[in-house]
This record gives structure tokens, sequence and C-alpha cells, in this order.
């Protein structure tokens, strides 16, 4: 039912419910303003913003855990809802967060749209494991615990959402290497295959992303990707939330991506944890477009045909 011209639909959701700041809860209004709908249309992707989402209520700066629970809880049925309804017209959503608690809605969203063809598969690309509970985190931050949610472990108001919750034989995350130890006992005791930073190095990014795609696509109906952009090298992308030293290349993270919309069970994409005001020369906000047009854009030989016609594409005015 899906061909690669599937339109894409963008549906930020502006939220810090989940962070120890405020920084991501203005990304996605940032994103849009820079142009990204614009940069994405102008290489020959069908892409529109479908909604801009924001919690009820604005987090005030100490408000308690099961407050922060109530408030995300609401916000994750309305983007699931959203979600879903996207990928039942045929589109592939593109969410842009936000703190990464917002997985614990969009998957839920995507898997529920699929479940009549079969399972959800998904790649998680995070320095972190994401795999908390609200009696396991040592932070209170709801952004450690989408993981856990997705494979209905934790709190109601995350695993409660409507849809079914994920097969740990098909989720898999990729560029570990920070994390507590509740997470990886969690995620070793449900089979979740996690490639910890080491290994991406060691055999790198293009081969760990090859096996992490055998992992999401095999046997499923179709398969996500989830990036917190602290999975890349905090050096290269200071724009985000949690800074992490020794992650990913952007670029070789770009690369490896690229023309993944030609997966015909390509169901979501998800970029999160963008920081405005911390992306001070602008390159965060100009590498999530750059990123977005390489996975959702035409094939390498179109672009190729394009550039040779039109000269190389100009990022400039993002
Ligand atoms: C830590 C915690 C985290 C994202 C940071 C960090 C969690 N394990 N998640 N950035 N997206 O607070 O639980
Ligand atoms: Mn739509
Ligand atoms: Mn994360
Ligand atoms: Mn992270």
């Amino acid at each position: 039912p899906f061909a690669p011209s599937r339109p894409i639909h963008i549906v930020g959701v502006g939220s810090c419910l989940g962070a120890p700041i405020f920084g991501p809860a203005s990304g996605p209004r940032a994103l849009k303003n820079l142009g990204l709908e614009a940069h994405l249309r102008r290489l020959g992707i069908p892409a529109h913003w479908q909604a801009l989402l924001e919690p009820s209520a604005p987090k005030p700066p100490h408000s308690p855990l099961n407050e922060r629970l109530g408030t995300v809880s609401a916000l994750l049925h309305d983007l699931a809802n959203t979600v879903a309804g996207v990928c039942e017209e045929g589109a592939i959503p593109l969410v842009l967060g936000g703190d990464h608690a917002i997985g614990a809605g969009t998957w839920r969203g995507v898997a529920r749209a699929l479940a009549p063809r079969g399972k959800l598969g998904l790649i998680w690309i995070d320095a972190h494991l994401d795999a908390h509970t609200s009696l396991t985190t040592h932070s209170g931050n709801i952004h450690g615990m989408p993981m856990a949610a997705l494979l209905g472990v934790g709190d109601e108001t995350l695993t409660g959402l409507p849809g079914p919750h994920l097969d740990p034989a098909h989720v898999v995350i990729v560029g570990a290497r920070s994390w507590e130890p509740e997470e990886l006992t969690l995620l070793n005791k449900l089979g979740v295959k996690i490639f910890f930073m080491p290994e991406v190095k060691t055999r790198g990014l293009p081969a760990v992303l090859a096996d992490a795609l055998r992992i999401a696509r095999t046997g499923t109906a179709g398969f996500g990707v989830s990036v917190d952009l602290d999975a890349i090298d905090c050096a290269k992308l200071p724009g985000t939330t949690c800074l992490v030293p020794d992650g990913l290349d952007p670029q070789e993270l770009t690369d490896a991506l690229h023309s993944l919309r030609n997966c015909a069970d390509l169901a979501g994409f998800e970029v999160v944890e963008y920081v405005p005001e911390r992306d001070k020369d602008g390159s965060g906000a100009r590498w999530v477009a750059d990123f977005a047009a390489a996975a959702l854009g035409p094939t390498t030989a179109q672009l190729r045909d394009r550039e040779q016609a039109y000269g190389a594409h100009n990022y400039a005015p993002l």
C-alpha cells in the first residue's frame, strides 16, 4: 500500500515536560520558523506541517513527578491519535520534539495504525537507554522513561495509551554510552538489542545500522526511527538537552540513513531534544533539516540528477 512518494506530515511537539530544562519546548516552533517545510519542499519532498502540539499547562520549574506524568499523559494521547491519523492517511509522520518523552506517544500511535497488518519495529538512536520507570529513575526526568513505556513497563500514565506495546525482539538501540544499571537490567531481561558506542566506533555506523534495520524490519509490517540529538557527539551538535561526548558524527548519520523513504515499510520518523538557545550558530537546525531531507528525500540518483540540472543544494535559507 505504501509507495516511495508517500507524503511527509510534520507533527511538532513543543514539550519540555520530560526534560530538566525548558529549552526543548521551543524546538519545533524554531524549526518551523526557520522554514523546515519549505526546505523539504524545495528538494522535492511533499512535506506539510500537520500540527504543533503543546502541553495543556506549561511546566512549572519544580513540579512533582506525578503532576508532570499526568500532563505528559494527556499530551501523549493527543500525539498518538494525531500520528495514527497521519499513518492511516497513507503519509509518513515526521515528529519533531520536544524532549524524548514524546516517543512514548509517537510509536504507540504508529503501532496502532500498523496493527491490522502486523508489528512495528523501532530503531532508537540515542546516547541513553531511556528505559527507566517512575520507580527506578534517579533524575525524575520523564525523558529517561519512554523506551520502557513503549515496551509496556512503567507508570500507567505512560504505558496505558491505546495501541499495542512494542515487541522487544524488534526494538534496537544505537549509540548508547550513558545509562543507569536498572535500565540495562530491564532491557537485557526483555532481550532488546543494544549497539553501544564502542561497537559503533569499531565496526562503523553503516554496518551497525544495517544490523539494526534487519532487527526492526524482519518479521514486522513496518519500522520507525527515533533520533535523540544527544546521540551525536556534543562537540559537533551542542544544541540539545543533554551534552554527551564521544558520540556519532552528524554527517555519518546523515549518510547512513540516506533515502530511508525508499523503504516501503518506513512507518515513521522522529527527531527530538532540539534546544534552539544552545544552537548559537544555527548549525544544529541546519543539520536537522539536512538529515530529514536526506532520510525522507528523493533517492541518491534523483539528487544527483537534480544537482546536475540545478547545481549543488544550498541549505543557507534555513
Ligand atoms: C538519564 C535519566 C535522558 C534523554 C537524557 C538520562 C535520560 N538516564 N534521556 N536525554 N533523551 O535522567 O534518566
Ligand atoms: Mn495530514
Ligand atoms: Mn532519548
Ligand atoms: Mn538521550
